[in-house]
């Protein structure tokens, strides 16, 4: 017979390893689920606020488009027939300040002058005017008229010029 004190040792120390043991396997596998569900709930409310972020951030972009939709709207962009009938195509046509032009021609034979009434009349640019030799020109009508001619080979006596009139 052991020693009381041994036998109420080993008692409790048995009472204490099953308690232990049920409750490695009923607390671990519990809180490890607990765990799990967490991270869940954490993923999806990452998930969700990702999702409103998402939301957020395209409502932005939209309010975005059409702010600077509304903004150009009343800009327009024009091929221009660059050529010797220049001035007919430019006229009968309404244009408005902050249009673009754009002038497509061979470099190699013309160029575009942005001149002021006196140069169109005369077909002479003069020191302060503008020429664009690119072949793809964009200019961007100012209020007013504005005039371009060809300044090569007497093109500009041949009709190559144009008025254009920008409200
Ligand atoms: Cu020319």
């Amino acid at each position: 017979m052991p020693p009381p004190h041994a036998l109420v040792h080993g008692k409790t120390q048995r009472i204490y390893n099953d308690s232990h043991s049920a409750g490695c396997c009923l607390l671990t596998p519990h809180t490890h689920r607990e765990a799990q569900q967490q991270q869940q709930q954490q993923q999806q409310a990452m998930a969700q606020g990702r999702g409103r972020a998402g939301q957020v951030f395209a409502l932005g972009l939209l309010v975005l488009c059409l702010l600077l939709g509304a903004a150009t709207a009343g800009a327009a962009t024009y091929n221009v027939d660059w050529s010797f009938a220049a001035d007919s195509w430019s006229s009968g046509k309404s244009f408005r300040a902050g249009d673009v032009l754009v002038f497509s021609y061979n470099p190699a034979v013309h160029n575009v002058v942005a001149v002021d009434a006196g140069g169109y009349n005369s077909c002479r640019g003069s020191s302060a005017a503008y020429t664009y030799t690119s072949g793809s020109d964009h200019v961007t009508l100012v209020p007013g008229t504005n005039y371009f001619i060809c300044s090569l080979s007497g093109h500009c006596g041949l009709g190559m010029k144009m008025a254009v009139t920008a409200n």
